[in-house]
């Protein structure tokens, strides 16, 4: 088919930067008079009238003689009421949007270089990830490293800890072939440089090497120095902030990369519900059609192990609501996810504001996993105030999670008898959640 030219018709007072814009798509003819406008031969695409021309007899006349033509009025503040078929465009706001626009991306390019200046030279990077790697932290692991043009060997992805347990983490790394590697602290001084995602240097304690590069939407948690920090809490997800990096630097997405960062956003916001902005938002709609679905429904659909369901149906069985809070107490377990799954089951109960599940890991370990509906006190706030002192905790506004050495646990309490375990935590939450509301939100 052949292109048709465009023809524009502008009638009034236009800045010469737009009929340039203009000139690049199509013919343009500019006219100072409706009188002009009419003595014009053959059709035009569309006629823009600047605000100050308009008048109901004048539309009316180029309708007339311009049939099937739509007439745009710019300039100016929008009107009130335009007639039927006459539409506004503030075409000076368009230009202002699409500057403040490419000024973000731009600003942003300029970090992607000063984040490439970091992690430039040296053989070997280590993207090291919180020590239960979620969706996503991979996705950005995978982002950050496709930032910075590495590969599996120049730039390894790895977390302390224990094996991965949740059957869609597990399905997401078989399923895109992530390499994960389980680390040991003292193997990490093997590294040139360091870049920690979805996660802070605070989290690991004494004993992490300095590190250069923090990236992450978790509220910035103590002190510490980096060569390059993003700590941005007002977005969803690690995905978000790197999903931005990517397109501002042009960088290729590859199907398997884009399908990660939107499996990453998606649960970190449980599908856009929980802490979603609009950045999130933006970057879900980008990566959308990038994505393989087909993929992403297979590990969405990644299934309990029959031999759970047991567990899960005995820890359901002993469950407690007091003061609006859904507790359960899922006892012990070798897989964690397990505690954050009841938690998310618990947070779905009818008139319920909070859901508080805990288990025992590995006989070592008592694990929280908290969720509220939102509108409360930060889950994440709360359980930093209640465990910061004798375990590692924190989260999001609406999903936290403590992990607290049983050791410090019978100290606290004096013993550490399951029972013992749920008074404990019962009171806790009861008192921290009734007590007067925070300052902010
Ligand atoms: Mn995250």
């Amino acid at each position: 088919m052949q292109k048709e030219l465009r023809r524009y018709l502008f009638i009034g007072d236009f800045d010469s930067f737009l009929l340039g814009i203009f000139s690049k798509r199509g013919e343009v003819i500019w006219v100072s008079s409706l009188e002009e406008a009419l003595n014009q031969t053959g059709n035009f695409s569309v006629i823009m009238i600047d605000k100050r021309f308009f008048s109901p007899e004048l539309t009316g006349e180029l309708s007339a003689h311009y049939p099937q033509t739509p007439l745009i009025v710019s300039n100016g503040e929008p009107m009130q009421e335009p007639p039927p078929s006459v539409r506004f465009v503030a075409f000076h706001k368009l230009l202002t949007d699409e500057i403040a626009r490419e000024e973000r991306l731009a600003r942003t390019e300029l970090r992607v270089e000063e984040l490439r200046r970091v992690h430039a030279n040296g053989k070997k990077m280590l993207i090291l990830l919180h020590d239960h790697p979620d969706p996503d932290s991979i996705a950005g692991a995978l982002a950050l490293r496709a930032l910075l043009k590495r590969n599996k060997q120049t730039a390894i992805i790895g977390h302390l800890g224990d094996r991965i347990s949740r059957p869609e983490n597990v399905a997401m790394i078989e399923l895109l072939e992530i390499d994960l590697q389980e680390l040991e602290m003292k193997q990490l001084k093997e590294f040139d440089s360091i870049a920690l995602v979805d996660v802070q240097p605070t989290f690991f304690g004494p004993g992490l090497p300095p590190v250069d590069t923090v990236i992450d939407h978790h509220p910035l948690v103590g002190s510490y120095e980096a060569r390059f920090k993003e700590v941005r809490a007002e977005e969803g997800a690690t995905s978000t902030i790197l999903t931005k990096y990517l397109r501002a630097s042009q960088t290729d997405i590859s199907e398997r990369l884009a399908t990660a960062l939107l499996y990453g956003i998606k649960t970190d916001t449980v599908i856009l519900n929980r802490d979603a902005n609009p950045d999130d938002i933006e970057a879900f709609t980008f990566l959308y059609p990038l994505a393989n679905l087909g993929l992403l429904r297979r590990i969405e659909r990644a299934e309990v192990p029959p031999a759970e369901i047991k567990s899960l149906g005995q820890a359901l069985a002993d469950h407690w609501i007091a003061s609006d809070i859904f507790f359960v107490n899922v006892g012990r377990v070798d897989r964690e996810y397990l505690i954050p799954k009841m938690a998310d089951f618990g947070i779905q109960v009818k008139d319920v504001e909070w859901s508080v599940a805990f288990g025992i890991l590995d006989k070592t370990h008592l694990i929280i996993s908290v969720r509220n509906v939102g509108y409360v006190k930060s889950a994440g706030r709360l359980v930093r105030e209640l465990f910061k002192d004798i375990g590692s905790a924190g989260g999001h506004r609406s999903a936290a999670k403590a992990v607290i050495p049983l050791a410090k646990v019978r100290k606290a309490i004096g013993k550490g008898s399951q029972d013992a375990i749920k008074k404990w935590v019962t009171d806790l939450f009861t008192k921290a959640v009734t007590e007067k509301p925070e300052e902010d939100a």
